[in-house]
Formats: C-alpha cells, structure tokens, sequence
C-alpha cells in the first residue's frame, strides 16, 4: 500500500438488498415501488409500511416531490401526522422555503399542504397514524422545529446519542420520533425486545441492523419496520457517524380503547 491510496472501506454495503422477516423487513432504495395518492401532484409516494402489514398502527411515506408539485388538496384529514424534510427547500407545512431537518407535529384534525417552487426534486418523510386519546389528557398542540440546530443528549452508553423531536414523556402523545445517532465504534447496549412498534429511516452513515436473528446491512436512505416484540440490535459501522429517525408508540398500551 502507497501513502496515497489508502486502503479505506468502500463507501457502501455489500449485501444488503432488503429483506423480509417475522415481525421486521427492510427496504433499501433499489427495493422501491413508486405510488400516488390522490392528494399529491407530481409526487411519488413510496409507501414504507401502513397498517396492510399486518401489525402496523402507523404509515410511513417517503414522497419524492417533483418541481412544481405537492398538495393538490389538504391532506391527511382525520389523522395526526409527523413531517421531515429530508431536503432543503419545499413551501407549506414546515414554512416556506423549509430548512433540510425542518420537522411538524400535526395533532388529529389538522391537514396540511406543501409544494416544491425548486427546480429540483425534494423529499419529505410523513408518519401518519390515528390519533389514540388518553383520558384526562387533552390532545398534543402543534409542534415545530429543525432537528440540525437542536442539542442532541447521550444515550445510556458512550458514543450513543438521543435527540427528542417531541415532548413524548407527556401523557398526551401517543407516539415519539427521535434521532438516535452513533459514534463509530460505538454499541448498543443489549438486545431489546419490547411492546411498542418502530419504523426507522436511516438518515446518515451505516451498519448492521440486527432483526430477530437476521443481519441486515444498512446505511443513508434504508428503511426498516419492527413489529412489537421484535428483538432488535444495531451495529454502528463504517468510519463516521451513524443516525437513524425512529418512530416508536409512546403512552398506551396496545389495547385501542
Ligand atoms: O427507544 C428504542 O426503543 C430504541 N433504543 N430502539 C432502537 O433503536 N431499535
Ligand atoms: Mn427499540
């Protein structure tokens, strides 16, 4: 090896083409499906899970909005919904011209609109669910932010990191998204199996999801859902931080009323 061609991992994984288990599956971009709704013009809808899973209570949409398109309509009447721009640039919902990182949580009742005045095509993620009320506990107000100027914390071991996109400890929200980021070398801190539900998009970096026994590389723009009582664990890989923005049921208990 010459002092000028170091020998450096290559940039992407190698076997990672989606897959497909109990209670868990991944999709990596290559895996994608494009659909519409009718909402949306000029809009690919790649739809990441929704309840015709099986145990989803929850949607995730990856829409690829093209210049000059968006809402045609309001959307999402009767749900609440959560909003992140994955590019910098799109009107509406998270302001105009809305920061990449720009996020929104919509209570239930609240539509929304957006639309690209950009001559490129931008990306936005939106969780969608149905809105489970707690007695006692009014519902959540809105809630807007940018996760890029917000302080992440550490996580329960070194060079794990957690930012809470909403204030999910309350009672009042039914479910939570943060982003968890990881130095490399970095691990987690046992295999966790619980109740609640997860659907993840990973926005930076890669590594090894591990799902009921199954491994999964993983890296920038996968998708992966987790069923309750998934087993899962993640190996933080490559030369730089990882990070991913997990959706995880908050509050309630698995029963609907
Ligand atoms: O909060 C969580 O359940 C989180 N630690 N799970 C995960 O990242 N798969
Ligand atoms: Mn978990």
């Amino acid at each position: 090896m010459n002092a000028q061609t170091p020998q450096l991992p290559p940039p992407q994984v190698s076997t990672h083409r989606g897959g497909f288990g109990p209670g868990h599956y991944t999709i990596a971009p290559e895996n994608h499906f494009g659909s519409r709704l009718p909402e949306f013009a000029d809009t690919v809808v790649k739809k990441l899970t929704t309840p015709r899973n099986g145990s989803s209570r929850v949607a995730m949409y990856l829409l690829e909005i093209a210049p000059g398109g968006g809402t045609v309509t309001p959307a999402g009447a009767g749900f609440e919904h959560f909003l992140y721009a994955l590019d910098a640039g799109l009107d509406g919902v998270l302001g105009d011209a809305a920061p990449a990182t720009a996020f929104a949580y919509l209570p239930a009742g609240q539509t929304f609109e957006v639309a690209n005045p950009t001559d490129g095509t931008l990306r936005l993620l939106w969780v969608k669910r149905r809105y489970e009320p707690a007695a006692g506990h009014p519902a959540p107000d809105v809630v807007r932010g940018v996760a890029s100027e917000l302080e992440r914390s550490p996580g329960s071991v070194p060079g794990v990191y957690r930012l809470e996109l909403l204030p999910s400890l309350h009672p009042s929200f039914d479910f939570a998204m943060s982003i968890l980021s990881f130095d490399p070398g970095a691990v987690f801190p046992k295999v966790e199996i619980h109740d609640e539900e997860h659907v993840l998009y990973m926005l930076e970096g890669r590594g090894v999801y591990v799902l009921d026994q199954q491994y999964y590389e993983v890296q920038q723009d996968d998708f992966i859902y987790m069923a309750p009582y998934c087993p899962q664990y993640y190996y933080p890989g490559g030369l730089g931080t990882s990070a991913y923005l997990l959706y995880k049921d908050a509050n309630r208990d698995g029963f609907e009323n």
